[in-house]
């Protein structure tokens, strides 16, 4: 049984996927878009019921393994929908979603066993294997190797070797550029800082629409303030944090995604990383109201 008073393993995360497509089949269904450097499932949970009037939202969490509350509030979502579709909004039930919950599993599996710290996925960068890992936020193929991405294999910064270099980012764009899927939103949920980023990442620049992006996380931010009392910055990642080039943001942004977010969960920085698992419900529930804010922009438009 799944509950948000703990944080899970993968194995547990997927076999609540499982689960959910198992128990709801008429809308729920799971799909493995590709292997993890260590032959782990990349598992998607998409729920819709088909019409083919629906928008399409992407959502990913767990890009940075020791993210925790990334994936907690990512599958909280899951669960929302799910078990409540039936008493949902139109503007959920006019949706096509897709969730994937970790997208770095091995990275994931490694704060768990061995270094509760770890950010970046567990391919080796070389023969050597002196030091192991890319960050996944830095390997997408939009100004892939620009600034703050780094190429010393030893950085936690490392963009890899290529763009794309990785199984997990790869996958992950292969699946949103090959499904066809004319996607509305994409939201990638990251921790800590509490902020609501838009692109561009890579510089300190924004789109031609950021006025748009930016009117919408203000919005956002305001819904999950009512709701759960936390204070969310709205900005450009560049400018509100700092340039980082090879974001999955910035790729989706550039593939025609006009809603591209990253979110930075919280808190802002007491805990970090290690927040306690009493913050997931508050925390998931704040950003759920959030997204559907975005979600009655987007049937707006
Ligand atoms: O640096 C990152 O990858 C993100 N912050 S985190 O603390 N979760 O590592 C921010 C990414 C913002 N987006 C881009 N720079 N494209
Ligand atoms: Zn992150």
């Amino acid at each position: 049984r799944m509950t948000w008073k703990q944080y899970h393993r993968l194995e547990d995360i997927h076999g609540f996927m499982d689960y959910l497509a198992k128990t709801y089949p008429s809308i729920i269904s799971v799909k493995t878009i590709g292997k993890s450097y260590e032959n782990r499932d990349l598992k998607i949970l998409r729920i819709s019921d088909g019409k083919s009037t629906n928008k399409a939202v992407f959502i990913d969490g767990g890009i940075h393994a020791r993210e925790w509350i990334s994936p907690a509030t990512v599958t909280y979502f899951i669960n929302q929908f799910a078990e409540n579709f039936d008493v949902e909004s139109d503007d959920v039930k006019n949706t096509d979603w897709y969730f994937l919950p970790v997208v770095n599993p091995d990275g994931y599996e490694h704060t768990h066993t061995v270094d509760r710290l770890w950010r970046k996925n567990r391919k080796p960068s070389n023969v050597a294997r002196v030091c192991s890992g890319t960050d996944l936020n830095r390997n997408f193929g939009y100004r892939w190797g620009g600034k703050g991405a780094s190429s010393n294999p030893c950085s936690e910064t490392f963009r890899g070797r290529a763009a794309f270099s990785e199984p997990e980012s790869k996958a992950l764009a292969d699946f949103i550029t090959t499904s066809a899927t004319n996607f509305s939103a994409y939201l990638t949920y990251h921790s800590y800082g509490q902020y609501l980023l838009y692109p561009w990442g890579y510089d300190n620049v924004v789109p031609p629409d950021y006025k748009e992006m930016d009117a919408v996380g203000k919005a956002m931010a305001q819904a999950i303030q009512s709701t759960g009392g936390s204070t969310y910055s709205v900005g450009s990642s560049s400018r509100l944090l700092y340039p980082a080039s090879g974001g999955s943001d910035d790729w989706a942004k550039s593939r025609g995604i006009k809603y591209s977010y990253t979110i930075e969960l919280s808190d802002t920085g007491r805990y970090g990383f290690i927040l306690p698992v009493s913050y997931v419900e508050p925390v998931a529930k704040e950003n759920l109201a959030g997204l559907r804010v975005l979600l009655k922009q987007i049937h707006q438009e």
